[in-house]
């Protein structure tokens, strides 16, 4: 196919309340969908969606939502637009040459490939050779300012039947909510932790003392870059470590994998610089025997529909972080919100992502727009 047109809608989303991770609290969500239309050999016109997952702040992880947007107007989508062929299969490969930037990477690549299975009339969970119909609907509770803020946030989920719970910690705000949670719904909640970082080796003997309770496992610990060190840590307590920022491609999952460093993985497309890479950390973890599931970064409808699907893949084993469209917006984006019932969420089947934007709410929550074409 060839790139002829790429629009990048720039979208202000209010959250239906603050979440607060380690790295700072989230009212509003910004962001951007990309809009790809391409042109297949038959010269029909073929229209996509990506969706960029970057914070605002560099503090998840270097990439940010303004310097993304930069990179793909300046390097990556020119280089798109020079390429004779574009498929979801070769944006990786043609965009090798600019290093990083995997979260602007990702959702060219989304873009592409939704436009690409259009044509094609092909949903992406049978692209991708999923083998469920429904996935599993866990949910990531924030940081709460009291322990029985905590008990009562997850007591909501849990009623609406969320099938498993994910709890921020960090130094200070951890042990104590932890055991509430248990305390309160016992030991056969589902339950696991993300630090986001924000511990060091240091505080191994205290990270220790989560192993009282039975959690699913405890994910980045650590700092992004310290493998070896998360290595260590799996030495010293009983609690699975899984690794979510230092999961950066295949190849780092292999690492982390051969050292000991993750006993699970959670893979986010973006993180990795789109969802054929995320792919391949599926099958290398498979391949070695661990388990993966899949992590969200706050994606609209867009985003949490491709999500689903990758999530239907074997080897997600665990619950992601796929919670419907209402966790955090009281509208989405896309004309049908992503529904959690019964403690899943249905994998879409239509053609693409399976999910059509809805102009009239794009309209009210966009501040700008960004058109690129072939110079
Ligand atoms: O359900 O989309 C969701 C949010 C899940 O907690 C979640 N994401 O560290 O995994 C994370 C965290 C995150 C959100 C990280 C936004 C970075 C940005």
């Amino acid at each position: 196919m060839k790139l002829r047109q790429l629009r990048l809608h720039h979208i202000e989303m209010p959250l239906v309340a603050p979440f607060t991770t380690s790295f700072g609290t989230q009212t509003v969500k910004r962001t951007f969908l990309i809009e790809a239309r391409l042109e297949t050999a038959s010269g029909e016109l073929v229209t996509g969606w990506g969706e960029n997952v970057a914070l605002d702040d560099p503090v998840y992880s270097s990439e940010h939502l303004a310097g993304s947007a930069l990179v793909i107007e300046r390097w990556l989508a020119p280089i798109l637009f020079a390429a004779e062929d574009v498929t979801a299969e070769t944006v990786g490969h043609l965009l090798r040459r600019i290093i990083g930037h995997s979260m602007a990477k990702s959702a060219l690549e989304m873009a592409v490939l939704d436009a690409q299975l259009r044509a094609d009339g092909r949903s992406f969970a049978s692209y991708l050779g999923a083998v469920a119909t429904t996935v599993p609907s866990g949910v990531s509770v924030g940081i709460q300012p009291s322990v029985d803020d905590t008990v009562r946030v997850i007591g909501g989920y849990l009623e609406q039947g969320y099938a498993r719970i994910k709890l921020k910690i960090q130094p200070g705000s951890d042990l104590p909510h932890v055991a509430a949670v248990r305390r309160a719904f016992g030991d056969d909640l589902p339950f696991q932790v993300d630090a986001n970082a924000a511990y060091s080796l240091a505080d191994s003997s205290h990270l220790r003392r989560l192993d009282d309770y039975g959690l699913l496992l405890i994910e980045q610990p650590l700092g992004e870059a310290d493998m070896r060190q998360h290595a260590e840590l799996a030495t010293l307590m009983r609690t699975p470590v899984c690794l979510d920022e230092s999961i950066v491609s295949a190849e780092s999952a292999a690492d982390a994998i051969a050292l000991g460093a993750a006993a699970v993985i959670n893979i986010k497309p973006g993180r990795v610089g789109g969802y054929l890479e995320a792919r391949r950390v599926h099958d290398v973890s498979r391949a070695l025997g661990i388990a993966v599931w899949c992590g969200g970064m706050l994606e609209t409808g867009i985003g949490r529909a491709a999500n689903a699907a990758l999530a239907a893949l074997p080897g997600f084993t665990l619950p992601g972080d796929i919670s419907g469209s209402d966790r955090f917006y009281a509208e989405d984006i896309t004309t049908e919100p992503i529904r959690m019932h019964d403690g899943v969420v249905d994998v879409p089947t239509g053609p693409g992502f399976g999910v059509d934007v809805d102009h009239e709410r794009l309209g009210r929550f966009r501040t700008r727009v960004q058109e690129l074409a072939a110079r």
